[in-house]
């Protein structure tokens, strides 16, 4: 009977050492980079409102860029926002005014930048 029990504990202490290394091993296989996420660049772009326009016009970026963008209203007590359809939308602000916004820099393409209250203000975000 005491032997039986020494089996049964030895048993048990392998497959628990066993389980052990399982979850060790697993737990220390290098993480497989997920796409898009390796080239990945932290940018800083800033993007004026003068005159009714914006500076630059057109805005180009990477791919996958993590981007922070600077939005400055220079036009005294205008409100301007800046927004990219299904990107992101900025609230307005009465200039002079600035904020940043911060997205992912979309799939490669051209994207129309605009301003919710100035139908003609508009830029070109191009993403390579
Ligand atoms: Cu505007």
């Amino acid at each position: 009977m005491r032997r039986l029990f020494a089996i049964m504990f030895a048993t048990v202490a392998v497959l628990v050492a066993s389980l052990g290394a399982v979850y060790a091993s697993s737990n220390t296989t290098p993480a497989l980079a997920e796409d898009g996420v390796t080239n990945a660049a932290e940018v800083g772009v800033t993007v004026k409102a003068v005159d009714y326009a914006f500076q630059p016009s057109t805005v180009t970026l990477t791919s996958g860029d993590k981007v922070t963008l600077t939005f400055s209203n220079e036009d005294g007590g205008v409100d301007h926002n800046i927004e990219v359809s299904k990107l992101f939308t900025s609230n307005e602000c009465n200039g002079p005014c600035t904020f940043t916004v911060s997205f992912v820099a979309p799939a490669p393409g051209e994207y129309q930048i605009f301003c919710i209250t100035h139908p003609d203000m508009v830029g070109t975000l191009k993403v390579n």
